[in-house]
């Protein structure tokens, strides 16, 4: 059974929190993270290298002992270190971890205090009233958990899109081997690029929907049957992801696809739009009376509606049916649309490969362009520049871009944005930059007056160029900043700047919705890998799925312009 990177990842996070509950040294913690995220951003499976006797050492942030834990694992489906931990603390206490505001510290103390050691006795602690008595609790905390329990329930059955696509794209090649099946599509949430999918709905095309059955239940990776029948089955992954899939005619697979794609919100607008035109409409195609009158493709079922086809990122009823109609759908910006990378570190703070080696891996992609944005001083955990280094690395940008044909490497900085709204460094030395990326890494509880504020402030700077990560959010672990969003544009819009919708799996914000402001305010948005290592760049595919929901066009996109054009626009117009 193949050991997917993501599994792998989620031992060594189950490991970093186990230590860090420990109380481990620091940096053995954040070892195994730093591993756990090395493998999710990675394209090839750590398995495969295994396979072939490849040097695991090679990869970014893996050492000896990381190599060997990563082959025990492809080889035993098991890691003996963590079993070990597990028979120290309970395993289920790495959940607590997972409830806002609950550290190492405070998963401890209840441990060992009340033996709290998930989530249900966590729940009854607080309702008991026990937890206001512990040191550094209160009446308060108790009940800000019990209001996190209930959310964290809510939501912890989603997955991340990177996360879900290692499941479900292997699951797809597996159904695409079954002799007499024609068309797989992953369908849903996934297929409308939401960040984060709920379960994988699949739909088949198939010559003979029984043997797809029994195939699709023998996958080795299928843990329970839950539902079973001539032409669907739902099943679990070991993952445990849910898996629905169905076996459609091909003559319905139109109506069957924009059925199972949804949005339920679009699907009841659509389904809205038949009924006026005396329609009915389903699954298995859209009926004239007992005639059935379209629905082999998705185009058919739209065309029946009176509307065109409508790209399905944009499908959650906020607006496109109206566009549709009006013929006013946007051309949705592509990845093939981008031309360069406005977000990457390197060995000089937190990354893992060098100048040279992120700048050909941006050629290599067909980039025309890549800029280096290293964290600056005050992040010191990531050894960030000081003007000193920046200085240095300008140096040796130039030599490089002196040497390197067809790629320009661009200065940057992702300077940090302080609690005031000033920058991190000095301006002789970001007048000497191409571009500045503002960050806000720290104080994310100020209230929504003051965060807008800093910000804002931040982007009065005559060198700003760019906001990263606008709300800072963290899909599993961070709830976004309370900002104005609107204000922040507005002011991007009248000071030349840009924001960027930050390609990472874990973060991919600006989310949708702020896109389709920015866009609606004239503001362009940067697609950003904030690639720490080459292999980084792979991710850029999410941002384009989330510029995609968001309605952002090529136009829309800064990276879309080619060098030429992109200069101008970093040399703000307005100050
Ligand atoms: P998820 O899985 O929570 O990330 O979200 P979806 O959108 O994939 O939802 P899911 O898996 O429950 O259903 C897949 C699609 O099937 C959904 O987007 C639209 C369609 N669908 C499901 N239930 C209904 C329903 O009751 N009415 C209509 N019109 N469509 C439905
Ligand atoms: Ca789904
Ligand atoms: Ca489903």
């Amino acid at each position: 059974m193949p050991v997917h990177n993501a599994d792998i990842a989620t031992i060594f996070e189950e490991i970093a929190d186990l230590l860090e509950i420990e109380n481990a040294n620091p940096f053995r913690v954040r070892a195994y993270r730093n591993a756990a995220r090395q493998l999710q951003g990675m394209g090839v499976p750590a398995a495969d290298m295994v396979a072939k006797g490849e040097d695991l050492t090679e990869l970014p942030g893996i050492g000896d002992d990381l190599a060997a834990k990563i082959k025990e694992i492809v080889e035993t489906g098991q890691c003996q270190f963590l079993e070990k931990l597990r028979k120290k603390t309970p395993p289920t206490i790495t959940e607590l971890l997972k409830i806002p505001g609950l550290g190492p510290k405070r998963v401890r103390t209840l441990y060992h205090e009340l033996d709290v050691h998930t989530i249900e006795q966590l729940a009854r602690a607080a309702r008991d009233g026990r937890i206001r008595a512990l040191p550094g609790f209160g009446e308060k905390t108790e009940a800000t958990i019990l209001e996190a329990i209930s959310a964290h329930v809510e939501k912890q059955a989603r997955f991340k899109l990177a996360v879900a696509a290692q499941y479900a794209e292997p699951f797809r090649k597996y159904l695409e081997t079954i002799p007499g099946v024609k068309q797989v599509v992953l369908a849903g949430s996934y297929r409308r690029s939401r960040e984060t999918v709920g379960d994988i709905d699949i739909l088949v095309t198939a010559t003979d929907a029984e043997k797809v059955m029994d195939r699709f239940v023998a996958y080795d990776e299928v843990k329970d049957v839950m539902a079973r029948g001539p032409t669907r089955a739902t099943v679990m992954l070991k993952s445990r992801m849910q898996v629905d899939v169905r076996v459609v005619d091909k003559d319905c697979f139109g109506a069957a696809l924009q059925y199972f794609t949804g949005s339920k919100a679009h699907n009841i607008e659509i389904r809205r739009l038949a009924q006026e035109r005396k329609l009915k409409i389903s699954e298995y195609g859209v009926f004239k009376g007992e005639k059935r009158i379209a629905g082999d493709t998705e185009e058919s079922v739209y065309r029946a509606v009176g509307l065109p086809w409508v790209p399905p990122e944009l499908r959650e009823n906020r607006g496109e049916i109206e566009a549709a109609r009006a013929g006013k759908l946007p051309k949705l910006v592509e990845f093939a649309d981008l031309r360069g990378d406005l977000h990457a570190h390197t060995k000089a703070t937190d990354g893992h490969n060098t100048l040279r080696e992120m700048a050909e891996a941006a050629r290599e992609r067909g980039f025309e362009y890549i800029a280096v944005t290293e964290h600056s001083r005050r992040l010191t955990v990531a050894h960030g520049l000081d003007p000193q280094r920046l200085r240095k690395q300008m140096n040796e940008i130039d030599r490089l871009n002196g040497e390197l044909k067809n790629i320009t490497i661009l200065k940057g900085i992702e300077v940090d944005i302080l609690e005031d709204g000033r920058l991190d460094l000095p301006d002789d030395v970001l007048s000497e930059l191409d571009l500045v990326v503002g960050a806000v890494h720290s104080k994310f509880h100020l209230s929504r007056a003051k965060q807008t504020d800093r910000i804002l402030r931040a982007m009065d700077h005559p060198h700003f160029t760019i906001l990263a990560h606008p709300t800072g959010r963290l899909l599993d672990s961070r709830e976004p900043y309370d900002v104005d969003m609107l204000r922040i544009i507005r002011q991007a819009r009248s000071r030349g700047c840009f924001l960027e919708l930050n390609a990472y799996p874990d973060r991919l914000d600006l989310i949708d919705v702020y896109c389709q402001m920015a866009r609606d305010e004239e503001v362009l948005v940067a697609i950003s890998s904030d690639a720490h290592g080459t292999r980084d760049f792979d991710n850029l595919i999410y941002g384009v799925g989330q510029a995609r929901r968001g309605w952002l066009e090529k136009k829309d996109v800064l990276n879309t312009r080619p060098l030429k054009l992109l200069k101008p626009l970093l040399k703000r117009t307005i100050s």
